[in-house]
């Protein structure tokens, strides 16, 4: 049995069409947005609303660099991981004592705190709108900035 000429450029036009509906689907990563913390410049607070809104199943993926001092009274530096240098600024200013200090974290809805740190990557389990911040408590005698790119 011959195979037909055209067989080959139609299995070629389908794979493409699957390649491309695989980029939309809501699963996979197709947009990223960048943001910064924080997004006035101003500290006047340890969390910011992205105004992005996940959906459980989503994938997220989190890219962050930047350094910040947690104190302007300290000269340490800490970078999206944070600093473990000060036991006191872990214990009494973290939103989460067992991370390290001005790390980035996240929470979605609302819900449990997320540890992002520079790099991240996660399935929404459920949906609600991304708050990115820092785990300290006292974010008014910050300087400096992180820059988080978001991707989902
Ligand atoms: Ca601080």
């Amino acid at each position: 049995m011959k195979h037909s000429p055209l067989i080959s450029p139609v299995l070629a036009v389908v794979a493409m069409l699957l390649v491309g509906l695989a980029c939309r689907l809501p699963g996979l990563p197709n947009e990223c947005t960048s943001f910064t913390i924080p997004p006035s410049g101003d500290w006047n607070a340890s969390w910011f609303d992205t105004g992005i809104e996940l959906s459980a199943g989503q994938t997220v993926i989190f890219s962050a660099k930047g350094t910040v001092r947690p104190s302007t009274a300290s000269d340490i530096s800490a970078g999206p991981d944070g600093t473990t240098q000060e036991p006191v600024w872990q214990d009494s200013f973290s939103f989460e004592p067992d991370w390290a200090h001005e790390a980035v974290i996240a929470r979605i809805g609302g819900g449990d705190y997320i540890l992002i740190g520079s790099g991240q990557q996660f399935t929404v389990e459920s949906g609600g709108t991304l708050e990115i911040g820092v785990n300290d408590t006292d974010p008014g005698n910050n300087e400096g900035s992180f820059e988080v790119e978001i991707c989902r």
